[in-house]
Order: structure tokens, then C-alpha cells, then sequence
């Protein structure tokens, strides 16, 4: 990847994240109307950064009268569309890499509730207040072979003209090792999918390829969950729309500039979003020994990962 990883209590973690971690066990207070977003690294995250805020904002919900007067009544204007100006990452917050960064300034007191956030961190990493507070969590995954080759070109974004790509065998083989970002990547989605088991009202579990199979039912089911149920058909058809990966990808606030927090390019977010896309990458022997630990790793959790 670039950079070092370090290991702590079974997951991997960069160095600045995991303090940032760290700093958010110890010391985050949940409200019992925080939403937070949790995943793996790439698997879908930043759809869902762009779904929730939207589906939380009663402005951006509601179906316009297209009189173009700024109201707030679903005019195309800036305040009923926050992802015109924002690329999704600005929309919530990670609690380990900017609410609790090194020299963070964030008065999340202040903060109107519902408030949003998000966290790659495992969870058995999370803040004790998490768990014991009413707040929702949001749990994405997605099949482990796209998730790979999804990540691995995103790190490859970071690689100078000329260089070309990292050696995908080599990070192929960390990756079944678990030493990726924030994994072992199947210990991470065991961890959010028996506590979605125990506890379905507090954690809804979703996987990529169920939201690009059935978006709207998806969507629905996210809003419900969240409390926000959606009274019209056209309010989640716009929802829908407003977040769909062509139209993110061609907004101008996501096609240009760098994330300033992660250092990585705005653009690099937004890629193909396609089911199955690691056929073009990963060949037949790397298919079978990352199913194979999906295999065994999933075995009797009654979860899928292979899709
Ligand atoms: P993150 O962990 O850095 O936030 P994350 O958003 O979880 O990344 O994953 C990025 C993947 O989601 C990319 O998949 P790909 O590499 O296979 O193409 C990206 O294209 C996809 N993605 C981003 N936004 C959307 C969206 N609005 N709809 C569908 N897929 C999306």
C-alpha cells in the first residue's frame, strides 16, 4: 500500500487512524439519534455516505415544485442537494480520521442531532457508548474478490507516472493473510454481521450487491431502519438518482482535488461500481484460494460472500 500497517488487538490499522481509533474508544459520547456508518474499507461506503445524509435531510427528501425558488421545498438549489457542493467524505465525519485525528478541532457537542458518522473500525474497536446508546449503525460489505481489486486500484491512484501498478499478486497474497486496511477483512464482517444477528435493531447489515440488485428496495429498507420511512415512490426515485455513482462521478466537486484528510484524490471514489469486475484482474487460482477462505471463514455464520 505504501505505508506501514500496525497491528492491534487482530487488526490492521495506519498509524494516525489507529490513534484517532484509540482516542474514539476512550472517548466518544453516543446519542441515542447518532447514526454511524461502519465498514471495511471498499465496499460501497461512500454510496452510503451520499444515501444517509440524504435520506436524514428533510429538504433533500422532499420531491421539489421545480419553481426553482430556492425554498427548500426540493428546488435544485445547493441546500436541498448537499452533494452538489461536497463530495460525500465531507458529508460524515470519521470518527478516526477527523473527529479524532491528532490536533482534531471538532466540537461534535456542538453538533445538531441526528448527527452522522462513520468508522472503518472493527467492532470490537468501537466506542463502548456505540454499543449502549440507541444510535444506529449501518453496516456495507461486499463480495472479498471485488473488494480486493476495488482497493488495490484505489491505491494504485497513489502511484507516480511511470511506476505502474502495484504488484497485484503481492497484495493479493497479504490481502488472504489479512494484512489490508482495517482487516483481516473477514474477521471485520463477522465481527458487524453476529452483532446484526443478535441485535437487527440497532445494526442492518447490507451487502453491495443486494443495494445495485434491488437499489430502491435497498434504500427503502435503510430509510425504515433509520426512522425515516419514505411516504411517496418519487421521494426515493430521486434519492435514488441524486446518489447514483454516474451522476457522483461527473459532479465537478468530485472530479477534482484531493481529499485533504486521506490525501487521496477525490476522483478515486468513484469508479466502476460493477458486481464481479475482479474477473478483469484476478486470475483463475487467485479466484479459488480467496473463495476458499471465504469458505471456511463463513462457515456456519449463515452469512454469504460469495456472490
Ligand atoms: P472507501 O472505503 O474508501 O470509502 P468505498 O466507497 O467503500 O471506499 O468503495 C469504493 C467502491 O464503491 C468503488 O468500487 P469499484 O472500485 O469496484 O468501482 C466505487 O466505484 C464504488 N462506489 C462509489 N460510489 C458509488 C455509488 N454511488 N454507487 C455505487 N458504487 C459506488
Amino acid at each position: 500500500m505504501g505505508f506501514d500497517l500496525y497491528q492491534w488487538e487482530g487488526f490492521w490499522y495506519y498509524l494516525p487512524n489507529l490513534a484517532g481509533a484509540i482516542r474514539s474508544r476512550s472517548s466518544f459520547q453516543a446519542r441515542d439519534e447518532d447514526v454511524i456508518l461502519a465498514s471495511s474499507m471498499k465496499t460501497g461506503t461512500t454510496w452510503l455516505k451520499a444515501l444517509i445524509p440524504c435520506i436524514m435531510h428533510p429538504n433533500v427528501r422532499s420531491i421539489g415544485d421545480g419553481d426553482g425558488d430556492g425554498d427548500g421545498d426540493g428546488d435544485d438549489d445547493d441546500d436541498s442537494d448537499p452533494l452538489l457542493k461536497n463530495h460525500p467524505n465531507a458529508l460524515i465525519p470519521s470518527l478516526e480520521v477527523h473527529i479524532f485525528a491528532e490536533n482534531y478541532t471538532y466540537n461534535i457537542s456542538a453538533m445538531p442531532s441526528p448527527r452522522l458518522f462513520r468508522t472503518h473500525a472493527p467492532c470490537t474497536m468501537l466506542p463502548e457508548s456505540i454499543k449502549t446508546s440507541g444510535c444506529k449503525i449501518v453496516y456495507i460489505t461486499r463480495n472479498p474478490k471485488d473488494t480486493f481489486v476495488s482497493a488495490w486500484h484505489f491505491m494504485n491512484t497513489k502511484r507516480m507516472p511511470g511506476e505502474g501498478t502495484f504488484p497485484i499478486g503481492e497484495s493479493f497474497e497479504k490481502f488472504c493473510r489479512g494484512v489490508h486496511l482495517y482487516g483481516p477483512f473477514h474477521d471485520h464482517v463477522l465481527g458487524y454481521w453476529k452483532e446484526s444477528m443478535m441485535r437487527p435493531e440497532k445494526i442492518l447489515f447490507l451487502r453491495y450487491e443486494d443495494v445495485k440488485r434491488d437499489t430502491r428496495g435497498q434504500v427503502k429498507k435503510l430509510a425504515s431502519f433509520l426512522g425515516r420511512p419514505f411516504a411517496k415512490e418519487e421521494e426515493v426515485e430521486k434519492i435514488v438518482w441524486m446518489c447514483s455513482l454516474e451522476r457522483l462521478k461527473n459532479l465537478e466537486v468530485n472530479r477534482n482535488g484531493v481529499d485533504p484528510f486521506v490525501g487521496m484524490l477525490k476522483s478515486a471514489y468513484f469508479r466502476l461500481g460493477v458486481v464481479g469486475d475482479w474477473k478483469n484482474s484476478l486470475s483463475k487460482e487467485m479466484e479459488e484460494q480467496l473463495d476458499e477462505i471465504t469458505r471456511q471463514k463463513m462457515e456456519g455464520s449463515g452469512l454469504d460472500l460469495l456472490i
